[in-house]
């Protein structure tokens, strides 16, 4: 059993305002391999940054296609695992909690489902600043779609006949307006921001936690290893997700 700082615990306990960033780290202990090392097998000869843009989109969309189509595959076959569970009994237990996601395999929606079984489940945002993998958008007139007719090609829009594309934001491309909104006012009103299995790369959401810092928040890293932001953190935990978070949440809320 991980023994927390009592200053950790009571600042969580007090918290009115809880936000949480979280990258492919946390979905490593599901099965999915993390964004740094994803590229297995056939794939060892592509870059992700390479394969996530709009540029090799166009320059062939089949091959980026696949490698979406691939992954949807992988994203099907697991679970959320104890490390989301962990965060949506968090947005359960504090009163205003936001997690903020860089994840686009849609496991913290997953997680959220499942507990919101009882009707007193408190509903919490779950901001994906880099959109989801199930959905698709029309590359042409951007409709968006969960379902879509595979032909073994690039699937076509039903309306305008566009080439449809995965509903994420590739490198060189904006994130969506308003999660992004949400997610900086989130880190600049909380008390706690948690940074969670990210290797606080990729702008701008790698600069959240630092503005939550900038406010006052306290800090806590939760990762295998160190990342640019550790040394700013008020609390590095190092460790996995899916062991350290339901310590901490069994921690702070011994009756959950
Ligand atoms: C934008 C969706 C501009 C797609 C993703 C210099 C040159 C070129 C570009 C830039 C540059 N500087 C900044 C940029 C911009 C660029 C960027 O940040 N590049 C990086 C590479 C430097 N950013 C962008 O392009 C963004 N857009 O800036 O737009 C703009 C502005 C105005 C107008 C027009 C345009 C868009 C970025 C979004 C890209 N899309 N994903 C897809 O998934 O296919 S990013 C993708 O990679 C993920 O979503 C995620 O964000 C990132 C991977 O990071 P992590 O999630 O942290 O994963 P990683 O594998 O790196 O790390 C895992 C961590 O977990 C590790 O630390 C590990 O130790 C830890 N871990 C592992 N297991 C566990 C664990 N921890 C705990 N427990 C465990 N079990
Ligand atoms: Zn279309």
């Amino acid at each position: 059993m991980t023994e927390f700082p009592d200053i950790l615990i009571r600042v969580l306990r007090q918290a009115e305002r809880v936000a949480a960033l979280t990258g492919a780290g946390v979905s490593q202990e599901s099965g999915l391999r993390t964004f740094r090392d994803a590229q297995t097998g056939l794939w060892q000869q592509y870059k992700p940054e390479d394969l996530a843009s709009p540029e090799a989109f166009t320059r062939d969309p089949k091959l980026v296609w696949d490698w979406y189509a691939m992954r949807r595959e992988k994203v099907r076959e697991v679970q959320p695992n104890a490390g989301h569970y962990a965060l949506a009994e968090m947005g359960h237990r504090v009163p205003h909690f936001t997690l903020i996601t860089q994840n686009v395999d849609g496991l913290h929606r997953k997680a959220e489902q499942t507990l919101k079984v009882s009707k007193t489940f408190r509903v919490y945002p779950i901001l994906e600043l880099h959109g989801n993998i199930q959905r698709v958008r029309c590359s042409e007139c951007g409709m968006v779609a969960d379902a879509w007719e595979e032909n073994g090609d690039v699937p076509r829009c039903a309306g305008c006949g566009g080439m449809l594309r995965p509903d994420v934001v590739w490198f060189g491309e904006s994130l969506p307006r308003s999660e992004l909104e949400a997610a900086v006012e989130a880190a600049r009103g909380c008390q706690v921001f948690l940074s969670v299995g990210t290797s606080g790369i990729v702008q701008p959401a790698a600069a959240l936690p630092f503005a939550a810092k900038n406010k006052g928040a306290v800090v806590v890293e939760v990762n295998l290893e160190p990342t640019p932001l550790t040394e700013k953190a008020d609390f590095f935990l190092q460790g996995k997700s899916g062991e350290v978070l339901p310590e901490l949440v069994r921690a702070v809320w011994p009756q959950a």
